[in-house]
């Protein structure tokens, strides 16, 4: 590795600081190339008499220092600036130049689209100024900005603005002060043109709090839908939590080059504009959803994460998995928690579970790091959120809510631990919790597996569970883990069917495994049952349920547990895909049943008609061949869409009598209900549209001229995206004149361009490895815009495993190239795709070998950054 990687952070090191700041003034004047930022810090000494002060800084130049007003000469490294003696209480300042238009790791003070503003989360404050960066150090902020009045009208920071006025020569100043203690990765700065969406909300205790959206000039309509959003989010966690907003104002600003989605920063979030810009024209049902979901998350962590932050790095998923755990909630509550459940269900399984299953393994409680950057990962935010639903299934609602608010009060404006979080849950129960530790300290999936045994003349069902974890990077031995497990039955026609479990009768119950072996008797069990075991998905583990495929089939029909329903026809499906066995025709006429049940929701029927996907079914193949997966996934759907047809035209054409169409508009309606609707007209046009390649020439015919008729009478972009990746099935020119037409249509929108450049990248058509190398060509292509390299290069290397897996290495290559020249200048973007090629040791022959080779050419290059080198060695190494 051509990396200096120093010695990993390990949790086992952690250590209180030596020093707190009691008050943080910084004073920036903002010049694009040469910023000036004053920090005059208020110090006071709460460790070890004859501890030095040791601040963090990188990438500034020290203009002054002074203690108490007396210049000082400090030990400065690239990473430290260090005073050796120092007195108990005292003041220091410092003045440093930074160079924000410079600086294209998106980290610390930079540039987008002429404007200033900051990422600090989790250790940019030091590329701002000398300060311990670190999220157990909280201080009380007071900011003062100064630029220029022309091309920075607006000039924002955290909490409260208490002076502005003019200056001489056509500047101006801001003061903003924050009472809230906090700590630096909640510090927020941005400057320059905006346009602002105003509203207000009024608390439960009756105090007016405004908001305030910032957006590109011209955008201000585009907000609307994520004001509305930001509204129902302090209510419902007003509702649901008790937690109120609790500054006079509340601000978001979007901006265009952003490393991820969103940031909580106190009383200032900063959006990825792709999580917060709207409107029917530019955003797809998916979008409208994600934005719903990101501005209620960055808002809850206004708790989970500001009033109450984590005492180090390692505790990162105190806030992350607690938040996302909370914006579930929210999102379930909005549109529906079956649908909801599935899909985070699905989000976990795509992402978390391989990610534990590969060299990247980690707890989410890692014990050491390089870069924690590299760790805000699917096992921190999403397993994170599993374990916080999994603790609020076995305590129940009303306790979890006692818990919570436990945890808030007792840890307000502190920094605190998991430990602390799980002991709110010891008190409110009085019960021990410790066992639950184990499973922020382990890594892996669990597998459990429930045999079971029917006694008929006793009317006896005896369920046997086991669990067990396979061995992960440096944790070879596993422990059991408390797991819920809510459980029903049926009879083989679907119905429910009763039972009783130590006398108490029960149609669903609710078991917690809690050692790697236990046996459950269900008695008065009057046939021979179904089991339903694992509804609504309570633990995040692979089930293995021995069983014959009608009993599959039971819980598709009939299943009273929605998630259980999905999960069967999935299951089915992949059976029938990788093995090809089982009854393809049952699968159809089980699939048509649900399409017809009234019963069930538009949005359901869409996630059902969606097939498992590449990537879910190598994780069930050993070793994995992608090629194969994506021929049989073909040939699956061609044949399904077949044997469907009439019922999916005829579906199809009672949808599109709705009014999604450009000659019979509605209103639109971003609400759940008719997403739903366009969902599944969307899914029903694609499961059509998987028949083209086999079909009769009439049938394609009448297949080209529906989809066609689908993309020019569309008049919102989700159906014009579904219009646009049907297209794909098609291919040649027919998607060259889409393409080119919707071009044309769009090129002012870059979110829609995004859009347009990741279907191209998705497209499982092997000329998409020439078509994505003129893409990267293309002029409106800049990896230097996150969202437009992510569009390009990520949709490529996890959306279309077909093509990015060619035999031939190209894909490989192609992907290398990019991490290798975006590393240079973003290492936290470029990192988080190494991960594609992770699983290198599942792969079948070429792929595996080339993947590694793939890696061991990331791993020789020059200048790697720690970011990429970290992963690079974890990969090829677990
Ligand atoms: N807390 C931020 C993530 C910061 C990522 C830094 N590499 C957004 C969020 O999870 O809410
Ligand atoms: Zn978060």
């Amino acid at each position: 590795m051509r990396t200096d990687i120093a010695r990993p952070v390990r949790l086992s090191d952690y250590k209180a600081p030596d020093f707190r700041i009691l008050e943080t003034h910084l004073s920036f004047d903002l010049i694009p190339e040469a910023t000036r930022v004053t920090a005059r810090l208020e110090i006071e000494r709460i460790g070890a008499s004859d501890a030095p002060l040791v601040l963090l800084g990188e990438r500034l130049k020290l203009i002054s220092l002074t203690l108490d007003g007396a210049p000082q000469t400090a030990d400065i490294t690239p990473e430290t600036l260090t005073l050796p003696d120092v007195p108990d209480r005292f003041t220091l300042e410092t003045e440093v130049e930074i160079n924000p238009k410079d600086n294209k790791t998106l980290e610390g003070l930079y540039m987008s689209s002429g404007r200033f503003c900051t990422q600090c989360e989790a250790e940019g404050f030091r590329k701002i100024t000398y300060f311990p960066d670190r999220p157990d150090v909280l201080s009380k902020y007071t900011v003062r900005i100064e630029a220029p009045k022309a091309g920075f009208p607006h000039l924002l920071s955290n909490g409260n603005l208490i002076d502005s006025g003019d200056l001489p020569e056509g500047r101006h100043f801001a003061l903003w002060e924050d009472p809230f203690f906090k700590p630096a990765y909640l510090f927020a700065l941005v400057a320059g043109e905006l346009d602002v969406l105003e509203d207000d909300f009024t608390t439960a205790s009756g105090r007016k709090v405004d908001l305030k959206i910032y957006v590109d000039t011209g955008m201000k309509d585009r907000a609307t839908y994520a004001m509305d959003a930001l509204k129902r989010s302090m209510k419902w966690d007003e509702d649901t939590y008790g937690r109120e907003y609790d500054l006079d104002l509340f601000m978001i600003v979007a901006v265009r080059d952003f490393n991820f989605g969103a940031m909580e920063n106190k009383g200032l979030n900063i959006f990825n504009a792709s999580l917060l810009l709207a409107d029917p024209d530019t955003a797809t049902d998916l979008d409208y959803e994600r934005i719903e979901s990101v501005i209620a998350h960055e808002y809850f962590h206004n708790w989970s994460g500001n009033r109450v932050t984590c005492r180090d790095w390692f505790q990162l998923c105190l806030k992350e998995g607690l938040t996302v755990f909370r914006d579930q909630g929210f999102s379930g509550d909005m549109r529906g928690t079956a649908v909801a459940r599935i899909k985070d269900v699905k989000m976990l399984r795509a992402r978390q579970f391989p990610e534990d299953a590969g060299p990247l393994a980690h707890p989410v409680r890692p014990s050491s790091y390089f870069k924690i950057d590299n760790f805000y990962t699917a096992t921190i935010y999403e397993k994170g959120a599993e374990i916080v639903g999994m603790l609020k299934t076995v305590v129940g609602p009303a306790t979890y809510r006692k818990a919570l608010d436990h945890y808030f009060e007792t840890n307000d404006g502190t920094a605190a631990t998991l430990e602390d979080f799980l002991k709110s849950f010891e008190v409110v129960t009085g019960e021990d919790f410790s066992p639950w530790l184990k499973w922020y300290t382990q890594a892996g999936t669990p597998a459990l597996s429930i045999d079971s045994h029917y006694d008929a003349a006793n009317q006896r069902l005896t369920l046997t569970f086991t669990q067990h974890t396979a061995p992960t990077p440096s944790q070879p031995q596993k422990s059991a883990l408390p797991l819920p497990v809510r459980l029903g039955l049926l009879t083989e026609n679907g119905a429910p069917l009763g039972f009783t479990v130590d006398g108490v009768a029960h149609t669903d119950y609710l078991y917690v495994l809690t050692g790697d072996k236990a046996e459950l008797v269900l008695e008065n069990v009057s046939a021979e049952p179904v089991i339903s075991a694992l509804r609504h998905f309570t633990a995040p583990v692979k089930l293995s349920l021995t069983e014959p495929d009608s009993h599959k089939f039971a819980r598709f029909k009939g299943d009273s547990d929605p998630f259980n329903r999905w999960e069967a026809a999935q299951v089915l499906a992949r059976t029938l895909i990788l093995d090809a066995q089982g009854d393809a025709s049952a699968y159809a006429t089980a699939l048509r049943a649900t399409l017809k049940d009234s019963t069930l929701d538009q949005a359901f029927k869409a996630l059902i008609i969606g097939l498992p996907t590449e990537t879910d079914l190598a994780q069930a193949m050993s070793p994995v061949d992608p090629q194969f997966i994506h021929s049989r996934r073909k040939a699956f759907k061609s044949a399904l869409s077949h044997s469907l047809y009439d019922d999916l035209i005829a579906l199809y054409e009672s949808l599109d009598d709705a009014g999604d169409r450009m000659d019979n508009p509605q209103p639109f309606s971003p609400d759940a209900a008719s997403a739903g609707r366009r969902a599944l007209r969307n899914a029903l046009l694609d499961l059509l549209l998987a028949g083209h390649a086999q079909a009769d020439a009439d049938r394609q015919a009448h297949l080209e001229g529906r989809l066609q008729y689908h993309y020019q009478l569309s008049h919102n972009m989700t159906d014009a995206m579904a219009a646009l990746n049907g297209f794909t099935y098609i291919h040649g020119e027919t998607y060259d004149q889409a393409l080119a037409h919707f071009y044309e249509m769009e090129k002012t929108e870059p979110l829609v361009i995004d859009k347009w450049f990741a279907v191209q990248a998705a497209c499982a058509h092997p000329e998409t490895l020439d078509r994505v190398e003129r893409l990267i060509s293309h002029p409106d292509f800049d990896a230097r815009t996150p969202n437009r390299w992510r569009a390009v290069v990520q949709a490529f290397a996890s959306n279309n495993p077909a093509t990015f897996h060619h035999p031939s290495g190209r894909g490989y290559d192609f992907v290398v190239n990019q991490i290798l020249s975006v590393d240079r200048f973003n290492p936290m973007t470029a990192a988080r795709l190494v991960d594609v090629f992770s699983a290198h040791k599942r792969y079948a022959a070429p792929y595996g070998d080339l993947m590694r080779a793939a890696l061991e050419r990331i791993a020789k290059s020059e200048n790697l950054s720690k970011n990429v080198a970290e992963l690079t060695e974890k990969a090829l190494r677990g």
